[in-house]
């Protein structure tokens, strides 16, 4: 089954098989802000709410996956 951006975990940008700085450096050029209708292609793993855009609340659900083992 082909998951996509989420094959190695929500947050996992560049699919490193973990969430980590390399991850974080790529978290700026994909936060729109709250209230965007649409995901930049490649920033699905960082939609951590599943709302269609990424902003703070997503990164809060980064920072939680950044953080755990
Ligand atoms: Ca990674
Ligand atoms: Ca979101």
């Amino acid at each position: 089954m082909d998951l996509g951006a989420y094959e190695f975990g929500i947050g996992d940008f560049d699919c490193d098989g973990s969430v980590g700085p390399s991850d974080l450096a790529d978290w700026a050029g994909c936060c729109n802000g709250p209230g965007k209708k649409s995901v930049a292609p490649g920033c699905e793993a960082f939609d951590f709410n599943a709302d269609t855009d990424v902003d703070l609340a997503d990164f809060a659900g980064f920072v939680r996956a950044f953080l755990a083992p």
